[in-house]
């Protein structure tokens, strides 16, 4: 494992640490390499994780000192490690609660974006400099940015280089969570023990199905819906919350 991530399962969490800070979280190949890595391994066991940064960022994007030396087809194979490395987390077998706080800023966003849940500290900044750096997102922004914000949002974050502060970004989306400063982890953690104790085939369904009844025409959506809703209620474990909640057992809405 690179030492520039550190990774530690805490029962069913596991907390995955960008450990790059002097660089401000700056992702390299081997931090992206290494992301693929541990989104691809989850241990047994582990039923959410979490993803933050050490230092005064979450991250400032790719690192920007590796792009000069390619050519177009590299950039190709460069983005395309990135998607890969980006899908294993958003369609994983787990889902990503990500601690924001500082930069998140270019691939840093992207890879807040590709993950389920955002907690943002006050700290948090975002932007897609690209636009400034005369390139181009290439680790999944166009896709992911505009479902959280909206295309006419995402297009002039990179005209203008626009930068939302955290209140605004949570306003539009770019956030579920907003906490104090220091208090992310926290946050994260406390939700991501309600993510863990749902049903596995709801968490699932919420990360794999979901997704794709979005993308889908309505008709194939309202069919990919019926058919996710009679799976998941035939499972024993549902029938058996049901159960709870009918003999007063279960914890109510908002409990
Ligand atoms: C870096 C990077 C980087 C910092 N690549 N080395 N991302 C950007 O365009 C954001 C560029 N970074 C910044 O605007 C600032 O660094 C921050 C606002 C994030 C933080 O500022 P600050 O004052 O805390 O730190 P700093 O002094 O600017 O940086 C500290 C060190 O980190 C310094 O190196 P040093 O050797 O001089 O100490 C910086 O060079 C280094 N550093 N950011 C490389 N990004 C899949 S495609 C995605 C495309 C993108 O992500 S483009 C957007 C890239």
């Amino acid at each position: 494992m690179t030492p520039l991530l550190h990774v530690e399962q805490r029962n069913t969490i596991l907390l995955v640490k960008l450990n790059r800070p002097d660089k401000r979280n700056a992702l390299n190949d081997e931090l992206i390499l290494g992301l693929e890595a541990v989104f691809s391994t989850i241990p047994d066991g582990v039923r959410c994780a979490v993803i933050y940064g050490e230092g005064s960022h979450f991250s400032a994007g790719l690192d920007l000192s590796a792009l000069t030396e390619r050519d177009a087809v590299q950039g190709l194979h460069h983005s395309r490690m990135w998607h890969r490395a980006l899908d294993r987390i958003q369609f994983g077998t787990v889902p990503v609660i990500a601690v924001l706080h500082g930069a998140c800023v270019g691939g840093g966003l992207e890879l807040a974006a590709a993950c389920h849940i955002r907690v943002a500290e006050n700290s948090t900044f975002y932007a897609l400099p690209e636009g400034q750096r005369g390139i181009f997102v290439g680790g999944g922004a166009s896709v992911r940015v505009p479902k959280l914000i909206g295309l006419a949002r995402m297009t002039d974050m990179m005209l203008t280089g626009r930068v939302y502060q955290a209140e605004e970004g949570e306003r539009i989306g770019l956030a579920q969570y907003r906490v104090e400063e220091g208090l992310g982890l926290e946050k994260a953690l406390e939700l991501a023990g309600k993510v863990a104790g749902n049903a596995g085939m709801t968490n699932y369904a919420l990360m794999h199905i979901l997704p794709r009844i979005v993308d889908a025409p309505q008709e194939q959506g309202l069919l990919m819906e019926s058919l996710t809703a009679a799976i998941a209620q035939d499972a024993p474990e549902a029938k058996a919350r049901l159960r709870d909640f009918l003999a007063g057992k279960a914890k109510k809405v908002g409990e």
